[in-house]
C-alpha cells in the first residue's frame, strides 16, 4: 500500500508539482487512469473524497485526509514533510511562489485551453512571459539566491518553493526546447537553481520515468498542440 494517493491526468503539467514534492520527500503514492479520474469528477461533490472541480487530488492514507487545489497540497505536503520554512515570512513566501507558479500555469494554457494560442498571442505573451521569469529570479535573488548557490527562500535546505520553482520551468523546459531558450536567456540565475534542484536523486528519477511514463507530454490535449505550434 502506497502512502499517498494521487488523482492526476497521465501527463506532467499540475501534477507534477505533487509528484516531486512527493518524490523529494521520500514518500510512495499511487496513481489512476483517465477512466476512474473522469469518474471522481463527475460524482456529486459529496461522495467526492474532498469536493473539487479539477485534479490534482491528493489523498495522505495514513492521516485519512484528501485534499484539492495545487497552492493547498503544497502546502500541505511542505508541512507534513518539513520541507516548508518555519516562520510565517518563509511560509508565506512558499504559498506565494506556489501560487505564481499555478498563474503561470494557467497564462501558458490560456486558462485550460479555454482559448488557442496563435503567433500573434504568443508574441505579445513572451514579455509577460520574461516578466514571470525575471518574478522567479527575484523572489530568490531578495532571498540570496546566486546562479550557484543558495535556494528560493534563504533556507538551509532544499524546499517546496525551490521543487515548485524548478518543476515549473525545468518540466515546460525539456518538453518544449523553444521556452528552455527564453528561460535560460532572461534568467541564468533562475536556470541554475533549476539545474542544481533538478539534478537531485529524486527529482532526476521522477523526470525520467515521467519521459517513460507520459512521453513528450507536456499539459495534453489541443492546448498542447496549439502551444508547440507557435513554438517552432
Ligand atoms: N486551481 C486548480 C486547477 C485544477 C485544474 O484546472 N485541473 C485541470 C487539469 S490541470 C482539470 O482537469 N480540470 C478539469 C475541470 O476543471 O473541469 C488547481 O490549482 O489545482
Amino acid at each position: 500500500m502506497t502512502d499517498f494517493d494521487l488523482y492526476y491526468w497521465p501527463v506532467p503539467f499540475r501534477g507534477q508539482f505533487i509528484r516531486a514534492i512527493l518524490a523529494h520527500g521520500g514518500r510512495s503514492w499511487g496513481e489512476h487512469d483517465g477512466a476512474s479520474i473522469e469518474e471522481i469528477i463527475n460524482r456529486d461533490v459529496d461522495m467526492q473524497p474532498i469536493s473539487f472541480m479539477g485534479p490534482p487530488v491528493l489523498i495522505d492514507r495514513e492521516r485519512q485526509f484528501a485534499l484539492s487545489q495545487i497552492p493547498a497540497i503544497a502546502m500541505y505536503l511542505g508541512e507534513r514533510l518539513d520541507l516548508i520554512p518555519t516562520t510565517s515570512k518563509g511560509r508565506s513566501l512558499t504559498n506565494k511562489v506556489d501560487n505564481d507558479a499555478n498563474d503561470v500555469l494557467d497564462e501558458l494554457t490560456l486558462s485550460g485551453g479555454r482559448d488557442m494560442w496563435t503567433a500573434q498571442k504568443w508574441n505579445s505573451f513572451v514579455p509577460r512571459l520574461q516578466k514571470w521569469i525575471r518574478i522567479f529570479e527575484n523572489t530568490g535573488t531578495r532571498n540570496g539566491l546566486t546562479a550557484d548557490s543558495n535556494f528560493m527562500l534563504d533556507a538551509e535546505k532544499l524546499g517546496v518553493a525551490d521543487i515548485v520553482t524548478t518543476i515549473l520551468w525545468v518540466t515546460v523546459a525539456d518538453r518544449l526546447p523553444a521556452m528552455r531558450q527564453i528561460i535560460v536567456d532572461t534568467s541564468p540565475t533562475l536556470w541554475g537553481l533549476c539545474e542544481r534542484v533538478a539534478a537531485t536523486d529524486a527529482i532526476a528519477a521522477l523526470n525520467r520515468r515521467s519521459f517513460q511514463d507520459y512521453g513528450n507530454a507536456y499539459c495534453g490535449g489541443e492546448i498542447e498542440k496549439s502551444l508547440r505550434a507557435v513554438l517552432v
